[in-house]
């Protein structure tokens, strides 16, 4: 598996499956969140809804797929990542985002998909720190081993996640 770090807006890379940051409503919100929804349009929504009509809200570390709309990916995966607390709570905290990675990879791997674009989920609005969020990602990604994923991006919007991806991964 190959594995690169942009600085861009995730709703223009164009690769099989983009992941958003969503939460756990699965209606939208701010951050990427909000961006994906504004540039891939309402099909989006009206799929989110369907996914809560049928299986309600979508726990933290879970996530599902739906269609990407106007995007030029195919299809988005919506992971829901902890908001962070730290103190007693930290090692379910770590856990989650973990799972955020490893559960938008299985399904990523279930639709045959080669390349995943994933923002830095939970270190905006839920304030996860940046440097523990990357040390996290990017071990569970490496550290995952697929027949189908070739290509995994990692799409840093502020440049301070960027430096620290790109410093950790040169
Ligand atoms: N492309 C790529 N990354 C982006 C973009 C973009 N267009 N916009 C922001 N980021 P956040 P969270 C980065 O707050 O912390 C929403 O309201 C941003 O710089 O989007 O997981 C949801 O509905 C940051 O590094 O997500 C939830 O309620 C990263 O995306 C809540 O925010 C994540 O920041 C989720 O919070």
């Amino acid at each position: 598996m190959k594995i690169q770090v942009v600085k861009a807006d995730i709703t223009e890379i164009e690769v099989d499956v983009i992941v958003n940051a969503a939460n756990s409503s699965l209606l939208g919100g701010g951050g990427v969140d909000g961006a994906i929804h504004r540039a891939g349009g309402s099909a989006i929504l009206d799929e989110c809804r369907d996914i809560r009509n049928r299986q309600g809200k979508c726990k933290t570390g879970e996530a599902v797929i739906t269609t990407a709309g106007n995007l030029p990916a195919q299809k988005v995966i919506h992971t829901v990542g902890p908001v962070y607390n730290g103190g007693e709570r930290l090692e379910r905290e770590k856990q989650d985002l973990t799972n955020c990675y490893l559960n938008s990879l299985k399904l990523a791997e279930m639709n045959n998909f080669k390349s995943i674009a994933f923002p830095n989920i939970s270190t905006g609005i839920y304030r996860f720190p940046k440097e523990l969020a990357a040390e996290i990602a990017i071990k569970t990604i490496s550290n995952y081993k697929s027949e189908t994923i070739k290509n995994v991006i990692f799409v840093c919007f502020d440049d301070e996640n960027y430096q620290i991806y790109i410093a950790r991964l040169k």
